[in-house]
């Protein structure tokens, strides 16, 4: 029985152990679209290959943009004055544009950032 609530005991640390280092591995960046700006800020993020990253991408506008980056297959709509989280994970080192996907207005085609894998 003593034995039986060691083991229960240890498990639930190892539990806590492994779950506070999934966390740890796992970063969040944040960006916003910049309202009637047309701006991703920041335009420059930055991740580690085979790290997994959650973009927080707050869209201040009342109308819709996107978020696309080509070589990691991603493309999403940023819902109006709202958070979209997105994950991504990016597999090897370089520099990927990210662009808005959804035409949006006079300052659309500038509307672009770059994220640097190390
Ligand atoms: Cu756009």
């Amino acid at each position: 029985m003593k034995s039986t609530r060691l083991i229960i005991f240890i498990v639930l640390i190892l539990i806590f152990i492994i779950g506070t280092t999934i966390v740890q591995n796992s970063s969040v960046i944040r960006v916003r679209a910049m309202k009637n700006q047309w701006k991703f800020v920041p335009d420059t993020i930055s991740a580690r290959a085979g790290q997994s990253v959650e973009l927080r991408i707050y869209n201040e506008d009342a109308y819709p943009h996107g978020f696309f980056i080509s070589e990691l297959g991603i493309n999403e709509i940023l819902i109006p004055e709202k958070e979209t989280i997105i994950h991504i994970k990016p597999k090897s080192s370089g520099t990927y544009g990210f662009y808005c996907s959804v035409v949006c207005g006079s300052g659309h085609y500038r509307m672009s950032g770059r994220l640097m894998v190390k």
